[in-house]
């Protein structure tokens, strides 16, 4: 071949190898929005409840104590978000208005506020400074106001919807960027209020685009169903949520998702640090344990859900002691159970799409969160086995979907070399944006990932492997 003809067809040569050969799977059932994506990618942030009912003492104020009562001694939102920060949470989502009414923003739309207290003569702004402090801390920011509202006097009038949507217009237009927008569906036993949500979620979604909405019944995010911050063994990102409204939870739906849903609705676990949401003094000595609030995370986040983890602000207005010690402790046992990754080796799978290196076997192992293995169209039984060259000690297995191309496994298993032949250590069902499964520990020197059944050729981002302590 002329020297000339050669360069041309090694350039081409080399132009094909760059790109894929083979076109990725197409999207398997609903796939999420880039805003539901991104958020998935928080898996862990802080919830403060906050408000008249950490000065009166109460869990559900009925909106009668006086506006003076709100009067914390040292408010310092900085001091929560480098609590939350250092904790590795993503964000703080705080209850801007619970279900008593008061607005901890001075709110043109009431006059149970900030505004009409005496702290700060009437010119404090919680929202204005925990705003802030979370840009600082580079951290997300979303607020929850409570459509129960047992002090407003239009409540349960139609006129109060307009307040209602007015209250998230000045919260979503007067600090800055909001990522997540909280709401139940919480409504009073003698007014049954009638929420126009369908408008509810019209403003939020226009003034702030880009923030995920939470409730029982999405759209965006889903509730887990409990508040005990544990999602279920199987749990689908999907979800049948037609014609659901939020304050109608069914609960164990909730909690697993549908396999076969039309909806992108991921699951958000909510739970408190403490007995309570709010802050209460004789609370201090019955925080969850280091071991429960592990417990809560291979059961929130290991099952393919978010951690909305409530924390105590006192009233000085800080986060208190207690809570930011065992934060720091929680912080600490993961770090030490995620410490070393032993997932390395040589890595095979029994099909590999189009036998393109793009989507080869070894992207599992390559930290790169955009690469994946990925089987061909029509393969939903197939097997990734990792060969360690050596004998590995562990006991947490850690794996994840391309979650962009939809939510895929529907089963699993685990199987590993005992010397002679490979012997079951796991079976499990879902694995979703990231599950990670726990099991005696073992040594063996392979281990085989076996997808059993899946709705549409697997995609796998990411595997690891953790000798963890017990807890
Ligand atoms: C519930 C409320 O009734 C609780 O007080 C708390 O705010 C929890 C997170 O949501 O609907």
């Amino acid at each position: 071949m002329k020297p000339i003809l050669l360069l041309i067809s090694s350039l081409l040569a080399a132009v094909i190898a760059i790109g894929p050969k083979v076109a990725p799977p197409k999207p398997a059932g609903p796939v999420p929005t880039l805003t539901q994506l991104a958020w998935q990618q928080l898996e862990y942030y802080a919830f403060v409840h906050f408000g008249m009912n950490t000065f009166t003492d109460h869990e559900w104020g009925e909106g009668r104590a006086h506006p003076d009562l709100f009067n914390p001694t040292a408010l310092d939102c900085r001091q929560w978000a480098r609590a939350a920060k250092e904790a590795g949470m993503k964000g703080i989502i705080i209850t801007a208005k619970h279900h008593d009414g008061f607005c901890l923003w001075p709110s043109e739309t009431t006059t149970y506020s900030v505004k009409d207290s005496k702290w700060r003569d009437g010119r404090g702004d919680v929202l204005q400074e925990l705003s802030a402090a979370c840009r600082e801390y580079g951290l997300k920011f979303g607020v929850y106001i409570s459509p129960w509202d047992r002090n407003h006097p239009l409540y349960g009038t139609p006129k109060y919807n307009r307040v209602y949507k007015d209250q998230w217009r000045e919260l979503l237009t007067n600090y800055g960027d909001v990522f997540e927008a909280w709401l139940d569906g919480a409504n009073d036993n003698k007014k049954r209020m009638v929420y126009d949500f369908d408008g509810f979620f019209e403003t939020i979604r226009r003034h702030q685009p880009n923030a995920v909405i939470f409730s029982d019944a999405g759209p965006d995010i889903r509730w887990v169903g409990n508040e005990k911050g544990i999602a279920g063994e199987t749990n689908w990102s999907t979800r049948d949520n037609e014609g659901a409204f939020p304050g109608f939870a069914d609960q164990k739906a909730l909690n697993t998702g549908d396999e076969d849903g039309a909806s992108w609705l991921p699951a958000e676990c909510d739970v408190s640090i403490r007995p309570g949401w709010f802050y209460h003094a004789n609370e201090d000595d019955k925080l969850k344990s280091v071991a429960q609030l592990m417990e809560i995370y291979y059961s929130s986040v290991g099952r393919n859900a978010n951690l909305l983890l409530n924390i105590g602000v006192d009233r000085r207005g800080l986060v208190n002691e207690h809570d930011v010690a065992r934060l720091m402790e929680f912080k600490q046992a993961r770090e030490e159970a995620f410490r070393t990754n032993l997932a390395k080796g040589k890595i095979t799978a029994t099909n590999v799409r189009g036998n393109d290196r793009t989507y080869g076997a070894e992207k599992v192992l390559d930290g790169n969160p955009q690469t994946y293995w990925a089987a061909d169209d029509g393969v939903t039984t197939a097997t990734l086995e990792i060969d360690f060259g050596h004998e590995v000690d562990f006991n947490c297995f850690l794996v994840q979907e391309n979650i962009a191309l939809g939510q895929r496994v529907k089963r699993f298993s685990l199987q590993i070399w005992d010397g002679s032949s490979y012997e079951t250590i796991a079976h499990q069902t879902t694995i979703g944006y990231k599950r990670i499964v726990r099991f005696p520990a073992v040594k063996t020197s392979k281990l085989k990932f076996t997808i059993e059944e899946a709705k549409a050729c697997p995609t796998i981002t990411n595997i690891e492997i953790y000798h963890a302590p017990e807890v």
